[in-house]
């Protein structure tokens, strides 16, 4: 897919504190502001997925698997998977996820309990277990991207870094 020629910008909705309605509500609004100028993937719900009109969801460990996430959304939806480590880009890798997402690569603070910063050589372990597209994440800046797509990532997700300096 576009993720995998470079091509796609990816918008994530992200809220882990909103209730169903309020996620809803703020995700149509993101749809109708943005337009379809980006791929939006919704986090973690399927169904707010398909009730907001969005292009994906993004599913973590915890959440519906690959699998159950494809009986709701039609092959047109992207479903992303979150992985921590090996054994979990393995079994991304085995499973109908469109993309695979590494990480913590490096600290965050924007998610409470992370699991272990994996660092660029968690990245390039990663690559050589699957030929998904591999999205880097955590703790990811300008300054440093770089370093991580040389070792094999083929995106990066970012929050901090772009949110503390907006543009207007
Ligand atoms: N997931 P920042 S790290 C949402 O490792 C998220 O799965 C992660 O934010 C994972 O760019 C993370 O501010 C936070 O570090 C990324």
């Amino acid at each position: 897919r576009e993720l995998a020629s470079g091509g796609a910008a990816l918008l994530q909705y992200r809220n882990k504190s909103g209730n169903s309605l309020e996620m809803l509500q703020q995700a149509r609004e993101l749809r109708q502001v943005l337009g379809n100028s980006v791929k939006l993937i919704m986090n973690d719900r399927a169904d707010l997925c398909l009730a907001a009109g969005f292009d994906g969801v993004h599913l973590g460990q915890d959440d519906l698997s690959p699998a159950d996430a494809r009986k709701i959304l039609a092959e047109r939806f992207w479903v992303g998977l979150s992985a921590h480590n090996t054994e979990q880009v393995v079994a991304g890798d085995d499973s109908p996820a469109d993309y695979i997402a590494i990480g913590p690569v490096f600290s965050t603070s924007s998610k409470v309990n992370p699991d272990p910063a994996i660092g660029v050589e968690g990245v390039r372990s990663a690559r050589r277990f699957t030929q998904k597209p591999l999205v880097a994440i955590g703790g990811i800046t300008r300054a440093n991207c770089q370093a991580v797509m040389d070792a094999g990532a083929d995106s990066v997700a970012v929050i901090s870094d772009l949110l503390q300096e907006p543009v207007s």
